[in-house]
């Protein structure tokens, strides 16, 4: 621990991130010991102060934690207070943010089957307590989001869970921590984290889809949205741009959780970029380039939540730390020249790209204008409107060309 980050940044492209990028991390991520459940811890216990002093050395503007993370399970108020007070201190000594905060209901074995839906009545209550006390906590630093993800609310047999009575315990509690929100006029907003399994063999609320239409059913919904994390959609073999994309669209991407998977497999928790490299270029590109005329799609952080390979020691920690921030700047630069070359101005042309935006009836038209309309269907050659290629090939050759700095 402690060692002098190697300085592989500054070899090659000189990409230098800013406060303006947004770029944050969990104390758990750059913390993370590398114990796993076959294998012992392969680093030494890093000091939150020494992660926050760290962090912005590297350019990152914000660091993030669970309750557990800087304050010791159980620990008493004195130590709570303690803890706190010397990590306000290097919070301030180094301009650092705290964006977002989330609370650790998973790794007690109090919390084996769940927090707000184990089936242990008192259980659920605990862990309301814990959550509201980290609310407060989230209230006083600043933060403006809190995090829920809800890796032990699940099951691993069907008959051990009653997943609709779970649902209704997961929306009271969730309709409570907002209620106690908003009595105590905190303007903290809500951000849910699917995931499909692991730890539990099934999570509820796996995937963004089903946090939204969950989201749906609650008293304060206008308080939640979600907090999706790359390596999770891609768990389930899904597209994790896709899902962010349904996610903006719904105005519910209120938090992001980046890093890299490498497929349906255990949660990795790579650099970002570091598994499926296109989808985190597609990814890159919605977020940024995504938005009314080209701009931003999303203005809030850019948090990674990876791990450092166990592999790794210190070192390894803060190249890993600075290669998340290096790559999103690199495919934000590569997704800046692919938005602005003509040649790919002219392919999402040919491939229709933009009438897509077009809406399907003409303004003014009603559905009876189309129902009247023979050139719609009766006159209609479908085998024409059949015949011609999209050219989306040629599309997204030009995009890897890009990716690969080929593109010229
Ligand atoms: C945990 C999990 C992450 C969540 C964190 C928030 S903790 O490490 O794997 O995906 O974002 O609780
Ligand atoms: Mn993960
Ligand atoms: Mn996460």
């Amino acid at each position: 621990m402690g060692s002098t980050p190697s300085c592989f940044v500054e070899v090659i492209v000189p990409v230098q991130p800013t406060l303006e990028d947004k770029f944050s991390f969990g104390l758990w991520t750059v913390g993370w010991q590398a114990r796993d459940p076959f294998g012992d811890a392969t680093r030494a216990p890093l000091d939150p102060v020494e992660a926050v002093h760290r962090l912005a050395g590297l350019g990152a503007w914000g660091i993030t934690f669970h309750d557990d993370d800087l304050v010791p399970f159980g620990a008493d108020a004195h130590t709570r207070d303690g803890l706190i007070a010397r990590f306000r201190k290097a919070l301030g000594e180094t301009g650092l943010t705290v964006p977002m905060i989330t609370t650790n209901l998973f790794t007690h074995p109090v919390f084996k089957d769940g927090g707000f839906t184990s089936n242990d009545r008192t259980v659920r209550r605990y862990a309301l307590r814990k959550a509201i006390r980290n609310l407060d906590l989230a209230a006083e630093l600043g933060a403006e989001t809190f995090v829920l993800w809800g890796g032990r609310e699940g099951s691993e047999y069907d008959a051990a869970k009653d997943v609709r009575a779970a649902l209704d315990r997961y929306r009271e509690g969730l309709d409570l921590l907002a209620r106690y929100s908003t009595d105590q006029g905190y303007r903290i907003r809500f951000a849910i984290e699917p995931k499909p399994n692991e730890p539990r063999g099934d999570i509820l609320l796996p995937t963004v889809g089903h946090a939204l239409a969950f989201i749906g059913g609650l008293e304060h919904s206008a308080l939640f949205g979600v907090n999706p994390e790359v390596g999770h959609e891609q768990m389930s073999n899904l597209n994790v741009t896709h899902g962010i994309a349904q996610a903006l669209w719904h105005g519910k991407l209120f938090h992001i959780d980046l890093n890299g998977q490498h497929g349906p497999k255990f949660d990795q928790d790579l650099v970002f970029g570091h598994g499926d490299l296109l989808s985190a270029f597609s990814l890159v590109d919605l977020l940024e380039f995504g938005g009314p005329g080209g701009g931003p799609a999303y203005g809030g952080p850019r948090h990674f939540d990876y791990k450092p390979s166990r592999t790794e020691d210190y070192t390894g920690v803060w190249d890993s730390g600075a290669a998340n921030m290096r790559m999103y700047l690199l495919l934000k630069e590569r997704a800046a020249a692919f938005r602005a070359d003509p040649r790919v101005q002219e392919a999402l042309a040919a491939s229709k790209v933009p009438e897509l935006s077009v809406p399907t009836l003409a303004p003014g038209e009603t559905l009876a204008d189309l129902l009247a309309d023979t050139t719609s269907f009766e006159d209609f050659d479908a085998d024409a409107a059949g015949a011609p290629g999209y050219g989306f090939v040629r599309l997204h050759q030009l995009a890897i060309e890009h990716v690969l700095g080929a593109a010229g």
